[in-house]
């Protein structure tokens, strides 16, 4: 048991020694989030066949995921690595954050979506959260 909350606790507490590790760390983040949601934005763009177990599979990666970028977007990693994320991260922390919630909680009605098995209900959920990625990009990240 202790090994198994130890587990779960450990992405709301990850710390990193060097601002290029989080910059890393939340960039495998949220590109993994990214490659899953490109399968339903196929499916529901229907390029890829729709697989109601595939997209229930992929949203729920896409969850997960999208948990994990934001405690690696702490006070100092606005640069020491490869980073494209604008000043405005931090200098209007608010605004990102309210962003990064709009996301989630997009994503969670992704999931819910996955799980119906109507690509009507996938489509929907695909254009709101893919609104909430794009919205944060815009704001956020330089080209
Ligand atoms: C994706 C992906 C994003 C979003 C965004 C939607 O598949 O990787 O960041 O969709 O392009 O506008």
């Amino acid at each position: 048991m202790l090994l198994i909350s130890g587990f779960v606790a450990l992405p709301v507490h990850a710390q990193f020694a060097k601002a290029e590790d989080a910059i890393k760390y939340r960039q495998s983040a949220l590109a993994v989030m990214g490659i899953h949601f490109s399968r339903l934005a196929g499916m529901a763009q229907g390029k890829i066949p729709y697989d109601a177990k595939a997209a229930a599979d992929n949203a729920a990666v896409v969850e997960f995921m999208s948990k994990l970028p934001w405690t690696a977007f702490g006070e100092g990693t606005d640069q020491g690595g490869n980073t494209k994320a604008k000043p405005e991260v931090w200098s209007d922390n608010a605004k990102f954050k309210d962003a990064a919630d709009k996301m989630q909680a997009e994503v969670t009605k992704l999931s819910a979506a996955s799980k119906t098995g109507k690509l009507d209900d996938l489509k929907a959920a695909v254009g709101a959260t893919g609104g909430t990625c794009k919205n944060c990009h815009d704001n956020f990240r330089n080209k």
